[in-house]
């Protein structure tokens, strides 16, 4: 099959679950053409059947804000008609199930037909577009799409809570591929860590949403009692912020700010917990990808985390804001070998049950299922 997937190329999770089923679908045969406005960031090599198509958008003075919705639409009909598609699926709805839309009815007039699947990812219906400067727009493109998929049942649930709609949406979720561990772990640890101190872990995208500010409490609560160090993954709006607050608690000397790197895989095998306490998050991928290193997770229990993070098994949850509440947990997993080792058994378990192929093979019969009918 010939499939369009359209995604955000920054370090978002949409794009990460975008760009990684785009490249194990290749893998499967299939033939994948990403389009973007730039290279996305888990895409790299060269393969016979990934093609990346990027979006451009003129400069020209009399725009002040750059209608890349538009030019995104127009690349759509581009890629579909010219490399002879047969699917596309956009993920996050904000502008790309629009964008979709607007090309499935330019193909319609030329009589080429194309169905559209939409993924929604989190924020584009928990916070972004749910606010009435964009609500009858993704209304009217949820109700549009061929086949919406949400990547939780906490998700699936927002959407029609925000959102006028009764279609179906199929919780599909996310996914992780489980690698071998790093091989020079333990000489990667000793760079970031003495005398085997506990290494707390925390990757995102430094918004908000994600306060990163608890992680810092937290982790100063629990070093007061366990000497630990801090690895902190990602870059952002707030880390200015961030940086400052390790200052004032004189924590510097005990907390990493690594900045974006592609590959996480590295950093979660020498980590011994995860911290996201985020005030919302409808999956909470980075979260798993920890689990399938083995690594216990310490969350708020919002959104879909608790579809992953499973209290007691994998982990602990907290109120969001509950800072003394995860530090406490913290520390009794650090003070209980026994209990450690039963909740990295638990994380890794818990990974299983979202590995790649069962996931994949849901979006290849749902599109299927589409092409078929087309
Ligand atoms: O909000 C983000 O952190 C990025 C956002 C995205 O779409 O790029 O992440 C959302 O999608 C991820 C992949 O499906 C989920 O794992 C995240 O939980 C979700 N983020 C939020 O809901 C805040």
């Amino acid at each position: 099959m010939k499939i369009g997937i359209v995604l955000y190329p920054t370090y978002g999770g949409s794009g990460v679950v975008a760009t990684e089923l785009g490249k194990y679908l290749a893998k499967k045969g299939h033939e994948v053409h990403f389009i973007t406005y730039s290279q996305p960031v888990r895409l790299a090599g060269f393969t016979g059947n990934v093609f990346y198509h990027e979006v451009r958008v003129s400069d020209y003075p009399l725009f002040d804000y750059e209608p890349y919705e538009t030019v995104l639409a127009s690349k759509m009909v581009d890629v579909v008609k010219y490399e002879g598609l047969n699917i596309l699926h956009v993920h996050y709805a904000i502008p790309h199930a629009s964008a979709a839309y607007m090309a499935k009815q330019i193909l319609k007039s030329q009589g080429i037909s194309i169905p559209v699947v939409t993924t929604l990812h989190g924020t584009d219906i928990t916070l972004v577009g749910k606010d009435s400067s964009f609500e009858p727009v993704i209304t009217f493109c949820i109700n549009e799409s061929d086949a919406v998929t949400a990547v939780s049942e906490s998700l699936k649930k927002d959407t029609y809570k925000h959102f006028n709609t009764t279609r179906e949406i199929e919780v599909i979720p996310n996914f992780v591929q489980i690698h071998d561990p790093c091989p020079n772990a333990s000489e990667l640890r000793d760079r970031y860590t003495q005398n085997n101190e506990p290494i707390i872990c925390h990757i995102s995208n430094f918004r908000k949403v994600k306060r990163v500010g608890d992680v810092i409490d937290v982790f100063d609560l629990v070093n007061k009692e366990i000497p630990s160090r801090l690895i902190l993954v990602g870059d952002g709006p707030e880390r200015n912020k961030l940086e400052e607050k390790c200052r004032t608690l004189d924590l510097c000397h005990r907390i990493t700010f690594v900045g974006k790197i592609r590959d996480t895989s590295d950093v979660l095998d020498i980590s011994d917990l995860f911290l996201l306490p985020s005030a919302t998050e409808s999956f909470g991928l980075a979260a798993l990808e920890a689990m399938a290193a083995g690594v216990p997770v310490i969350s708020t229990n919002t959104g879909g985390l608790p579809e992953v993070n499973i209290e007691g098994k994998t982990g602990f949850l907290s109120n969001v804001g509950d800072v003394k509440g995860m530090a406490k947990n913290a520390i009794r997993i650090f003070n209980d070998p026994e209990l450690n080792e039963a909740l990295k058994k638990g994380a890794r378990e818990q990974a299983l049950k979202f590995n790649i192929e069962p996931v994949v093979a849901r979006y290849e019969a749902l599109y299927e299922s589409l092409t078929v009918e087309a």
